[in-house]
């Protein structure tokens, strides 16, 4: 683990960065504050930091302040280390942030227990980011596919409306339907019709562009918005590129390589419409594509085609 030792004094600094090496850290130094800040500011700098009270630049207890004033370095683990021995130092130490206090000259048996400490809880807490990660992106995805699920579709076509809003662009907005997938889960079986789910989503995701969207609306129906300041023809084309390509893909099954077909009911959205009128009628366009399936049918005001 990187620890960062900030200390103007060069003898304490190559001693102590000789001791925390020889304990198994990795040791990086700063001679002033403003060192440390730039160092305790890169995406991969250390979680863990020495800090001795006065130095140039900025002092340790300045380092601690600004630090703290963003909740993105709590979880940097802040040991004063300092000559400062007095109670009211100690307590104005801690109360800028630092979560232990070490006063020099310092015990090396002393120092070594609560580094680790302060180890323990920079790994507690990275745990607990990595675990926070997993559950945001539990909430946001469909297990089975890995897209988007329905809450976290509508949520992405809230805040492209809301960005429409401000820029004037507009977005094209496509309700997918698999057509006769009950059909695939009786003649195939329900394993294989999550394989076509699962190849389905892999397909349209390869033949979208990194700022488009897509998401498992419900059960064998996704949700694609378009985000756009081209003119409608475009979009239209890449709907219908989508469509064709999904019936010419062969996806691979236990039950051997399968073609399905999609309908899509498209729509396009400025600012001033609100969510449910673009879902009814994108819903309404698809179930027009319904008719004869395979098929892609436009809103009322997308002219083009
Ligand atoms: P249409 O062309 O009219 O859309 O016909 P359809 O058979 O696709 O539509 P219908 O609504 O009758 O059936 C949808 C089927 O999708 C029924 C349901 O069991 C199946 N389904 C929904 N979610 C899943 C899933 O996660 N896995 C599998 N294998 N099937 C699913
Ligand atoms: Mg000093
Ligand atoms: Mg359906
Ligand atoms: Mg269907």
């Amino acid at each position: 683990m990187k620890v960062l030792v900030a200390e103007d004094d060069l003898t304490s600094r190559t001693i102590l960065g000789a001791i925390l090496a020889k304990w198994g850290y990795e040791v990086v130094c700063a001679v002033d504050g403003q060192q440390a800040m730039d160092i305790l500011s890169q995406p991969d700098g250390p979680k863990l930091a020495l800090l001795d009270w006065s130095m140039p630049v900025l002092s340790g207890i300045d380092v601690c302040r600004i630090l703290r004033k963003d909740q993105a370095n709590d979880s940097i683990y802040i040991i004063m280390l300092t000559a400062k021995s007095e109670k009211k130092y100690i307590v104005e130490g801690l109360n800028a942030g630092a979560n232990d206090y070490i006063v020099k000259p310092y015990d090396n048996e002393e120092l070594q227990a609560r580094i680790n400490v302060g180890k323990r809880m920079v790994e507690i807490q990275s745990e607990l980011e990595k675990a926070k990660h997993s559950l945001i992106y539990e909430a946001m995805h469909d297990s089975l596919t890995g897209l988007y699920n329905r809450k976290a579709i509508l949520e992405m076509l809230a805040k492209e409306l809301s960005r429409v809003q401000r820029n004037g662009n507009i977005l094209h907005i496509g309700m997918c339907d698999l057509d006769h997938f009950k059909l695939i889960n009786d003649r195939y079986g329900h394993q294989t019709g999550d394989e076509i789910l699962q190849g389905f989503a892999r397909i349209m995701d390869s033949n979208l562009r990194d700022y488009d969207f897509i998401g498992r609306y419900g059960g064998e129906e996704f949700l694609i918005i378009l985000p756009s300041s081209e003119i409608n023809i475009n979009k239209m084309t890449c709907f219908t590129r989508l469509h064709r390509v999904i019936a010419d893909t062969k996806i691979g099954t236990r039950s051997g390589d399968l073609t399905v077909t999609v309908s899509i009911g498209v729509t396009k959205a400025d600012g001033k419409k609100g969510i449910d009128e673009i879902l009814s009628e994108a819903d309404n366009a698809l179930y027009r594509a319904k008719n004869t399936r395979n098929a892609i049918c436009y809103a009322e005001q997308c002219d083009a085609q």
